[in-house]
């Protein structure tokens, strides 16, 4: 039986990767800073596997390693991490932005992911085995005006996929990371601050990818042979072509 460490599971692509990965057997450690959403998601998953949840915000270190230092026993060996939580604050130009949005953004989406896989690391190391799938975005293989800082932190996550793939290659660690378009979850609501018209319109007038379908691809990804790892997927709406080309009706 397999254990994987979802971070981010509360909401959108972590929690459908959570439930989907329960339905196929796999023991789960769900992640997130909403408390009563990871108890809900757990007593629901738990009909189907094993499940526990640590309640922690990853863009404090401290917190982290509490945290993962804490697992149960039955929970450390650890065979995926999806590096999952992040999210958008504002979307403004570099002129206009706020600093205190730039901070959130780097130090979740970035420095969040590098406390999680530093915890979780020696753990892998130490099974000679594992498989850290991280999350990055089309954003992160392309800019957009007003995207600045969120498309430079995920352009991080890039860098952060390949290098860690080469750091890791000595121990049999495989690294992939899926690089999503537009997926209708709760990612607009974060970024436009809980104006949900706003929010709303992002994926209005068109099929936007929705969390069921990353958590399809997370799954192909984990479930390739041992000797097979791919680099990363990029992936769009049909209705998507490029960062800013969307056809809608
Ligand atoms: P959601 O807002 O629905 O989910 C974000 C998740 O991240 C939540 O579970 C949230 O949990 C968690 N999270 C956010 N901040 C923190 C934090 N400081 N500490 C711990 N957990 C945190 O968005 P998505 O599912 O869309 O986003 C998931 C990932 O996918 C993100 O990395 C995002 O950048 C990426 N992505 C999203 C796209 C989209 O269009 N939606 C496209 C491309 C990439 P909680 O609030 O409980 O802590
Ligand atoms: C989320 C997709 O286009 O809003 O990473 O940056 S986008």
């Amino acid at each position: 039986m397999k254990t994987a460490f979802i971070t981010g599971a509360t909401s959108g692509i972590g929690k459908a990767t959570a439930e989907l990965f329960a339905k196929n057997n796999i023991k789960l450690i769900l992640c997130g800073r909403r408390t009563e959403r990871l108890e809900k998601l757990q007593t629901k998953l738990s009909k189907l596997t094993e499940v526990t949840t640590l309640q922690f915000d990853v863009s404090r270190k401290e917190e982290v390693q509490t945290a993962i230092e804490s697992l149960p026993e039955n929970f450390k060996h650890i065979d995926f991490l999806i590096n999952n939580a992040g999210n958008a604050h504002g979307l403004a130009t570099i002129q206009e932005g706020s600093i205190d949005d730039w901070d959130a953004m780097l130090d979740i989406n970035v420095k969040g992911l590098l406390y999680v896989t530093k915890a979780i690391l020696p753990i892998m190391i130490h099974n000679n085995s594992g498989f850290i799938v991280n999350i990055g975005s089309t954003a992160g293989k392309d800019v957009y005006k007003n995207g600045n800082v969120y498309c430079a932190s995920k352009f991080a996550v890039n860098a952060l996929n390949k290098s860690m793939r080469l750091d890791l290659n000595d121990y049999n660690i495989r690294v992939s990371a899926i690089h999503p378009g537009l997926v209708e979850t709760e990612f607009s609501d974060v970024r436009f601050k809980g104006d949900t018209d706003r929010a709303r319109t992002v994926y209005s007038g068109y099929k936007a990818l929705q969390a069921e379908d990353i958590a399809d691809i997370i799954n192909f990804v984990v479930t390739r042979p041992y000797h097979v790892n791919i680099e990363d997927l990029i992936v769009y709406p049909t209705a998507q072509a490029s960062a800013t080309m969307i056809n809608k009706n």
